[in-house]
């Protein structure tokens, strides 16, 4: 690896010991908290073997996405190492690897440095870097030959697969940390998504607002539900009959917002029986609750009345 060592691996002195910080939970970190030694021109170099001296796992342990990565340098002047952080995965044959996913170019300069990433990763990817023509790839000499580096000439798109020329002693001075993602949209649940039940949703879950709406209507009755959110609206009715409750409805039906829910529900024998014997200037009135449950598991309720009037 020798080769890839430029004037700029001459800056890196006086190496500092990186302690990590502790894992959250769920999340976890892998990679290899080594102090980069030398830089190279325009490589890409995976992450492929793991020695004695690295306690961090290398490939993921479970898939998620990559939503911090840290570099360690040494301290003090530097010309700055641009780096892309690279996810790839075992094509199959030997050496080969396709880039499944890549940040953009973080700009690494010296000591530690954290950078905010978006990456997805699957369970069994590799991580890698790509440094430019402006510094090159950042890595670490290690003494441990089982430390193995994938090197491919220059910067492999998403999507391509190549042979890479594995070179043992080498390691990369980067730490990710892997957080789940249950909703597998793209974004950390721990820091990235502020609703991990919703692909649908980033920012905090949405509350479901409903407003409902009943009439009676030649023989029995429709409630009209809006919603703000697309959500399982629950329809019930309760009234009472002779000191008796009568209950109603009870149907769940998709309501989407902008369109009104129509849920017609049927007057129970009980209720219609009542009703005849009412004369037509008397009412029973009807309570329905509609309510639906929104991604986060919170119920939303609205409830509406209808007088029904008597048919004697
Ligand atoms: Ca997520
Ligand atoms: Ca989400």
């Amino acid at each position: 690896m020798r080769r890839l060592i430029t004037a700029a691996s001459a800056l890196l002195i006086g190496a500092t010991m990186l302690v990590p910080s502790p894992a959250s939970a769920a999340s976890v970190e892998m990679g290899n908290s080594c102090t980069a030694g030398g830089a190279g021109a325009s490589f890409t170099v995976l992450m492929v073997g793991k020695g004695a001296d690295n306690p961090l796992p290398i490939t993921a342990p479970s898939a998620g996405v990559l939503t911090k990565a840290r570099f360690t340098l040494p301290t003090g002047d530097s010309p700055g190492f641009p780096q892309k952080l690279k996810v790839a995965r075992s094509a199959g044959a030997p050496n080969q690897y396709t880039v499944v996913g890549e940040s953009g170019v973080l700009p690494v300069v010296s000591g530690v440095q954290t950078f905010d990433v978006r990456v997805p990763i699957a369970a069994g990817d590799l991580i890698g870097l790509q440094g430019g023509a402006s510094g090159g790839v950042l890595y670490c000499n290690s003494g441990d030959t089982a430390n193995v580096g994938a090197v491919l000439a220059g910067d492999p798109a998403v999507g391509s697969t190549a042979t890479y020329s594995p070179e043992s002693g080498l390691a990369l001075p980067v730490v990710v940390t892997l957080e789940p993602d249950a909703d597998k949209d793209g974004y950390g649940d721990e820091t990235q998504d502020q609703c991990p039940q919703s692909a649908a949703a980033q920012g905090p879950c949405p509350i479901v607002k409903l407003d409902s709406f009943s009439l009676a209507q030649d023989g029995s009755i429709l409630v009209l539900v809006g919603t703000s959110e697309s959500a399982k609206v629950k329809v019930t009715g309760k009234t009472t009959v002779d000191g008796k409750v009568v209950k109603l409805g009870g149907k769940k039906k998709q309501v989407k917002p902008g369109k009104l829910g129509r849920f017609k529900v049927a007057v129970p024998p009980a209720l219609r029986a009542a009703l005849a014997e009412l004369p037509s200037s008397k009412f029973i009135k009807v309570t329905f609750t509609a309510s639906a449950t929104d991604t986060a598991g919170r119920t939303s309720k609205d409830k509406s009345t209808v007088k029904l009037r008597g048919t004697r």
